[in-house]
């Protein structure tokens, strides 16, 4: 199937040609057909003698209904442009063909309708030079009329070879169903329509209902009135969905794939044409979604668009911007500034300011990326990204990423990393007696939003042990390095114990000796002392000798008696014992005494 939308001036024999074609009423409303006026879109669809299904939405040409307009073409990939030969090029003639170049359309085809009433070689002249400078290109002409059924099995052709140029989109891309109607059937719930530009609607699917966001199943399809299983685009659909009344869904939201875009309130984005100043505020039409939009130069045709209501989008998405009030100019509009013009998304997720740069310097950066931008343009402006995310803004062939699935921009990364390094060091030198950096610590110091980040940074000069980022290879036995004033003291203490192993230093001694509960917590840290308790210290290994000495003495001994067998005071024995129940070393018994634990 191919859907192909209408355009052209309102009375240029749109809803005509389209009736003709199909059989079909493309004026759904009782007021169009009273006044004989398209107000909204119309469906209507024929099958072509190749086979070929085209389903075409018509559009109304009048220019008070531009945004309906704009609705109806927005998702379409083709469009029909229509001139009456007895009027000629008119002022929605223009605005119509600015907005399909503003949307980047590229496949078309001009009928002269109403030939019978003129000839119609003046009129196909002027409208086929126009459209030769768009987007549109070169196209097709035909000219016919509707009441005489002349040129109408030539427009057959014509629609036959555009229909067989139109490229085949890609059924595995993510959709996005921009919904264009919506309606409940009692019993069976809400049916949204839309034309699916590409990508596949699946029966029992759960999809997302932008902007809400909320989860929607698929209860039943239906293309050109006929239920079916699954739907590819291009397709005119009508999905049956489960869960989406309470949303009162409505034109200009989307069914889409979750995980598969970025629902956004804010777009960098790169104009098509710019004036002198920009209005404050434009209409952002893309889909059938149009909302408000603050926006904000930043350079050269590159702007920040603040959305009034979030849309689905990816990066190189077309939009376009509409000046409400161009149409009739009012004193103080924006001089100069173009009525319609289309916008490339650059960045649907753009970083806020402040943090990473000023708005020029985003400006100029963003001035210098490709038309279409990649993920290593994404990567680079934001530094640290996920996958996931990038996935979400439409780019494919990401890089490997640095740690879970974080992607980095190797330039950013290797500052991190020499600032990680820098801020491992200056705790050390803060610290000397807890030097390791502590690994929430680092990721705060360095603003980053994940640990497993920290800790792909520290590799390989660092290393991660008990939550700090230690110097890599310290590892073992002699933990981090002990300033040597504290080496010294403590050198001086082993050879105290060596002598009597039970003797603990005195306060005085300590002191003496520079050492403090800290310094003592750090040799004990490194394994050059076995603490008892805060201030009684002794040699690493003298639980083990106290355990051998205590064997000595035959069945459970009382307090005293270790005392005496360890050569030491109450001062030490008591705690010492304790520290060894603690152990499971020595048991304590209801009289008191002691056995050691076999
Ligand atoms: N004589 C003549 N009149 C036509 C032809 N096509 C459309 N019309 C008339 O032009 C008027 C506007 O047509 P319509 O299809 O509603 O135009 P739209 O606004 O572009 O959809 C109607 O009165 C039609 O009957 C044609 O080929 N020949
Ligand atoms: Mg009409």
């Amino acid at each position: 199937m191919q859907v192909i939308a209408t355009a052209g001036h309102v009375d240029h024999g749109k809803s005509t040609l389209v009736r003709a074609l199909t059989g079909m009423e493309p004026d759904r409303w009782a007021e169009e057909r009273r006044r004989g006026l398209t107000i909204d879109l119309g469906f209507a669809w024929l099958t072509l003698p190749s086979g070929q299904q085209v389903a075409f939405v018509d559009v109304p040409g009048h220019e008070r209904f531009v945004p309906n307009m704009l609705a109806g073409v927005g998702a379409v990939p083709a469009v029909l442009f229509t001139v009456a030969a007895d009027e000629g090029w008119m002022p929605q003639s223009e605005e119509h063909l600015a907005a399909i170049d503003a949307l980047g359309i590229t496949h078309g085809l001009l009928v002269i309708t109403r030939a019978d009433l003129a000839d119609p070689s003046a009129a196909l002249r002027s409208a086929r030079d126009r459209i030769a400078a768009t987007s549109l290109g070169q196209v097709e002409a035909v000219a016919v009329s509707a009441r005489t059924g002349q040129g109408m099995p030539g427009l057959i052709g014509a629609l036959e070879r555009l229909a067989g140029r139109l490229p085949v989109p890609d059924p595995g891309a993510p959709v996005r169903l921009w919904v264009d109607r919506s309606f409940s059937i009692r019993g069976s719930g809400t049916v949204l329509t839309g034309t699916l530009p590409a990508g596949t609607i699946s029966e029992r699917q759960e999809l997302l209902l932008a902007p809400a966001g909320e989860p929607v199943r698929v209860r039943g399809i239906e293309s050109l009135k006929q239920p079916s299983r699954q739907v590819s685009g291009v397709a005119r659909v009508a999905v049956n969905v489960r869960g989406a009344d309470r949303l009162e869904p409505a034109r200009g939201m989307a069914l889409i794939e979750p995980g598969r875009w970025t629902v956004t309130s804010a777009a960098d984005v790169r104009l098509a044409a710019a004036g002198p100043r920009p209005p404050q505020r434009l209409t952002v039409h893309i889909g059938s979604a149009r909302t408000v939009a603050r926006v904000r130069m930043l350079g050269e045709r590159i702007a920040r668009l603040s959305l009034a209501d979030p849309l689905p989008l990816h990066v190189g998405d077309r939009l376009l911007l509409r000046d409400p009030g161009a149409a009739a100019p009012r004193p103080g509009a924006a001089p100069g500034w173009p009525p319609l013009v289309g916008a490339t998304v650059l960045d649907p997720a753009p970083p806020a300011f402040g943090r990473r740069g000023a708005p020029s310097a985003a400006g100029r950066e963003l001035a210098a990326w490709p038309a279409r931008p990649g993920p290593a343009d994404l990567i680079r402006r934001h530094g640290l990204v996920r996958a996931g995310a990038l996935r979400a803004m439409g780019l494919d062939g990401l890089p490997e990423p640095v740690a879970g699935d974080w992607l980095a921009d190797p330039g950013h990364w290797a500052g991190l990393r020499a600032r990680l390094a820098a801020a491992a060091a200056a705790h050390a030198a803060r610290e000397p007696l807890a030097p390791g950096l502590p690994v929430e610590a680092a990721r705060a110091e360095l603003g980053l939003p994940d640990r497993q980040l920290v800790a792909a940074l520290a590799a390989p000069a660092l290393a991660i042990r008990a939550g700090c980022l230690q110097p890599a290879g310290t590892a073992g036995a002699g933990g981090p390095a002990l300033p040597d004033r504290v080496t010294a003291a403590v050198r001086a203490l082993r050879a105290d114990l060596d002598r009597h192993p039970f003797a603990a230093p005195e306060a005085g001694r300590l002191r003496e000796l520079g050492l403090d509960a800290r310094t003592l917590a750090a040799a004990a840290r490194a394994g050059l002392l076995l603490r008892i308790t805060e201030q009684v210290v002794l040699a690493p290994g003298a639980d083990a000798q106290a355990a051998r000495l205590l064997a000595r003495l035959p069945g459970p001994f009382t307090a005293a008696q270790a005392r005496q067998v360890l050569g030491t005071t109450r001062r030490v024995a008591i705690p010492l014992l304790e520290y060894l129940d603690r152990q499971g070393t020595t048991r304590r018994l209801p009289d008191d005494r002691r056995m050691l634990a076999r």
